[in-house]
């Protein structure tokens, strides 16, 4: 259900006005109460089109808008770190780019002025991520910025908590409510599941979480093949909060992965969150022709890799019944800076700030902490320990996991202990390893690989589950070769041909994630080796256009010959 007819609520979508401060002398020159722009640039977006997409440093934003009272101010997502300003206060700053954060202020009835300092400038020390990355590090205020007014009762937020009776035909609710208000100590709520009111309380005002007394319903639970979602509403005197919630009980049992006591096995796609046009913020319109295209090719799951994603890719998740494993963009990081400091209290920011977002979306399975760190070491260790308790704090219904490619160094992976889900990365067939030598697409590389896992597996980690978090072969759109080889489309459909039945016909894994669903635009850095300046292990293009592979996938994953 959309809109209320309670809330006064506006987003300042539109355009800005941008500066680039290359020599970063903005905060000397007193910007923060307003300069003159040198362009105007579009909210949300990655300034692709404006020339500005290649461009790292600090640059400044702003826009005015009229509104009076108590208001919320809510950043959905700026790359990467911020200072906001209104009418020349200092209101907010905040890190990391895929998080939102929020701030209040009193307006008086006139005309308002934001300013936003943001700095786009990753290095290869203690960012989140790194400089170095596969993907592309776009700029802006890549999602919306929104304002609403506090009166007497504003519904901040609410957190859906339930727990499912155990023939999983009922729920015990005890939803936890946020109240902000202008002047009251406390309110009355109104709590209703699909317009049915479920209970009322009064709650103080106070901007702190408060549980009402439990209520027990019967339920219609969400999954794959049915996502029955409902309409939470919270509503007080003069605003109402809906947000759209699922039933669903997620396990781990034995080396199982069980969605609502039945065993989910994973086929799913990595996806990231990324257009060549319009970088991370892309139109809804392409989120969900990607995700009917994924559902589409018989998989049932996505790996957001490797950032918390646009919420509308977890209500289409929802909507559509695709469950999605979310994580944060720590990618490729060594002991040194698994050993520091602030890469650890920025990624367990970042961590809260992703749950605190998406706790109470059913689609999300499991919670990813890294991809392909020194899990191998005792600073891997330490910091993995860390992070997947920080996660544990925030979450305790669901699985967590990383995913690792360390099982073929020297000293394998020490820490899959830690988590619930044993997830590996690997390449058979692709990128070669000293062990397999061998030449041209040889798929049984897979069979060796395949043992290599489960006997680490059952040696060190008995009974946990295991499930290949990536695999994939370049294919460039368009290139074909009377022989599959490298690079060409007929490799990479030659590849997926052969590997994706030895995948489903191990009964040992609980699921894959193919590497990717679509092209990538890739970091000045990996360019060399990258054609194109792309990730071309896309089943479509950038543009989404099918590769041969994709064909390959649908078919096989259908269960067609
Ligand atoms: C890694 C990584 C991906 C991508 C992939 C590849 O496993 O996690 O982001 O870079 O390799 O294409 O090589």
């Amino acid at each position: 259900m959309k809109g209320t007819t309670k809330r006064i609520s506006f987003n300042l979508d539109g355009l800005w006005g941008y500066k680039r401060d290359e020599e970063r002398v903005g905060y000397d020159l007193g910007y923060k109460d307003g300069f003159i722009p040198d362009k105007s640039v579009v909210v949300p977006s990655c300034m692709i089109n404006e020339d500005e997409m290649s461009y790292r440093g600090l640059s400044w934003f702003t826009t005015e808008f009229r509104a009076e009272g108590l208001c919320e101010f809510k950043l959905d997502g700026l790359l990467e770190t911020a200072d906001v300003f209104v009418d020349g206060e200092h209101m907010a700053s905040h890190y990391g780019g895929f998080t939102e954060f929020r701030f209040v202020k009193r307006l008086s009835p006139s005309v308002h002025k934001i300013v936003v300092a943001l700095l786009n400038d990753p290095n290869d020390k203690d960012t989140i991520p790194l400089d170095y990355v596969d993907w592309y590090h776009y700029g802006g205020i890549s999602r919306s910025v929104t304002v609403t007014r506090i009166e007497k009762a504003y519904v901040k937020d609410v957190k859906f908590n339930y727990v499912l009776s155990e023939n999983l035909k009922d729920a015990t609710i005890s939803p936890e409510i946020t109240l902000l208000s202008d002047g009251e100590d406390e309110s009355e709520v109104e709590i209703a599941l699909n317009g049915e009111v479920i209970a009322r309380a009064t709650l103080p005002c106070d901007g702190r979480p408060h549980a009402i007394s439990p209520v027990k319903t019967a339920v219609k639970l969400w999954s794959t093949s049915e996502p029955n979602l409902y309409d939470l509403s919270v509503s007080t005197c003069d605003d109402e909060l809906v947000k759209r919630v699922g039933f669903r009980k997620v396990e781990i049992k034995g080396d199982r992965i069980l969605l609502n006591g039945e065993e989910l096995y994973l086929k799913g796609v990595n996806r990231h969150d990324e257009h060549p046009d319009w970088g991370f913020a892309m139109p809804v319109q392409i989120i969900k022709t990607d995700l009917d295209t994924i559902k589409g090719m018989g998989m049932n799951t996505v790996r957001g890799s490797h950032y918390p994603n646009n919420k509308a890719v977890l209500e289409y998740c929802d909507e559509i019944g695709l469950v999605f494993w979310e994580e944060i963009p720590m990618w490729t990081y060594s002991k040194d800076h698994l050993s520091d400091e602030l890469v650890l209290e920025r990624a367990s920011t970042m961590l809260r700030e992703m749950i605190e977002r998406d706790i109470d979306h059913p689609s999300i399975i499991m919670w990813g902490v890294h991809n392909e760190v020194d899990t191998d070491t005792e600073e891997g260790r330490r910091a993995t320990e860390r992070l997947v308790k920080v996660v544990r704090e925030c979450d305790s219904t669901r699985p967590v996991t990383y995913a690792s490619n360390r099982l073929f160094c020297e000293v394998k992976d020490i820490c899959h202990d830690l988590v619930d889900i044993i997830a590996i990365n690997t390449y058979p067939c692709w990128y070669p390893t000293e062990k397999t030598k061998k030449k041209g697409l040889d798929i049984t590389e897979w069979y060796e690989t395949l043992d290599e896992i489960f006997e680490d597996r059952d040696k060190n980690y008995p009974n946990m589950p295991v499930i290949i978090s990536e695999f994939g072969a370049g294919g460039i759109y368009g290139v074909v070769e009377r022989e599959p080889l490298k690079w060409t489309e007929n490799y990479q459909d030659s590849y997926f041909e052969g590997t994706l039945p030895i995948l489903l016909n191990d009964k040992r894994l609980s699921g894959f994630y193919v590497w990717q669903y679509a092209d990538i635009r890739c970091s000045e850095r990996n360019a060399l080796s990258r054609p194109r300046s792309y990730n071309n292990k896309g089943l479509v293009n950038e543009y989404r256009k099918p590769k041969m592979a994709y064909y390959t996938v649908k078919r096989i994953l259908n269960g067609e010959k």
